[in-house]
């Protein structure tokens, strides 16, 4: 593995689980890998779970990491080609980024949509501009169209705590103040369907993700109807898809939370969301704070995830430099 960017680049997901379950219980026990070798985690965006977690299991790993927030003290970035730069970006992306090259063996990046150009999003021009000019390997820390280490825990997660071979998987939209990016829901329902679950995808109209992320799961438009016989509720909320409402709010429909009375249609279901959670907008507080929730579970196994990556990204770059 070279790069880390989506569910394709996990190879088989028995093989990487089953790495997973293993680090989980051995977290230490490649602690000399990672030595002299430093980990550079940019972040164009917020982040608390994503950037404790992969600093957390590259540490396990030996390494020296470096957590740069680019809104907080760097100079603010230009990410256009060919513009001339008289504006408030002092730095374009195209020297900063081989910059970090020279001072980091492994670069994750976290780059979320826009919502500016729909194109440039799902081309992913920023995170494929690493990519290229780091001359490192790249581990997307969530970028415009995916969210591989999140989905990664949520299949540990799920993993952990099925009944069946099998499980039936929902993924519901449910609403929220504000447009959120589709990462989350596309990566999960691509990694969910890559895992070979039954998959349901249930949101109101207008909502429909980007089909190469959903193909092969089943889209509902009656929620209850979706609920029923579920063993597990993810829940989270995105902005629209399509043209020409591209990254907008359609709908705050409140109806769409997920409360008790809907857990119940379920087939006794756990609850998962990725965090950040708006109480009382997305869950209720009843369900968030039940015995089925599986938010923390979900969010200790994004360590695991991380270092199955690290792990893996290290070991090929000691296989590289051998002579
Ligand atoms: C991000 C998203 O992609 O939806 C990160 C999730 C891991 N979530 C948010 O930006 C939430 C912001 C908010 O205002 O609740």
């Amino acid at each position: 593995m070279v790069h880390f960017t989506s569910v394709k680049d996990a190879g088989s997901l028995d093989k990487a689980v089953e790495e997973a379950f293993w680090i989980k219980k051995n977290r230490f026990a490649d602690s000399d890998l990672g030595k002299n070798r430093t980990a550079l985690l940019i972040f164009f965006n917020s982040s608390l779970r994503t950037r404790l977690s992969t600093q957390k299991a590259a540490e396990n790993l030996g390494m020296k990491v470096i957590v740069l927030d680019v809104q907080q003290g760097a100079w603010n970035l230009e990410t256009r080609k060919g513009v001339i730069m008289d504006g408030d970006k002092p730095e374009h992306l195209l020297e900063a980024i081989p910059v970090m090259g020279c001072y980091a063996d492994i670069i994750g990046v976290r780059s979320f949509a826009r919502f500016e150009n729909k194109e440039d999003d799902y081309q992913e021009v920023i995170l494929n501009q690493f990519i290229r000019y780091a001359g490192k390997p790249v581990i997307s820390l969530e970028a415009a169209t995916r969210h591989p280490l999140q989905s990664f825990a949520d299949h540990i997660t799920i993993e952990e705590f099925k009944t069946r071979e099998k499980p039936r998987i929902v993924l519901t939209w449910a609403p929220h103040p504000r447009a959120l990016p589709q990462a989350v829901p596309n990566s999960f329902a691509e990694w969910m369907i890559a895992a070979g679950y039954h998959v349901t995808i249930t949101h109101p109209k207008g909502y429909e993700l980007d089909e190469p992320f959903t193909r092969g799961a089943e889209i509902v438009y009656d929620q209850k109807e979706a609920f029923r016989g579920a063993d597990f509720i993810y829940a989270k909320n995105w902005a629209a898809f399509r043209d020409p409402v591209y990254g907008k709010i359609l709908n705050t429909d409140r109806s769409w939370m997920v409360d008790n009375n809907k857990m119940r249609l379920t087939d006794n279901a756990f609850f998962m969301h990725c965090l950040p959670v708006r109480r009382n907008m997305i869950v209720s507080d009843e369900v968030l704070d039940g015995p089925r929730s599986l938010v923390i579970p979900q969010a200790a196994n994004r360590e695991i995830a991380a270092q199955v990556v690290i792990k893996r990204i290290l070991n090929e770059i000691s296989k590289t430099e051998r002579p």
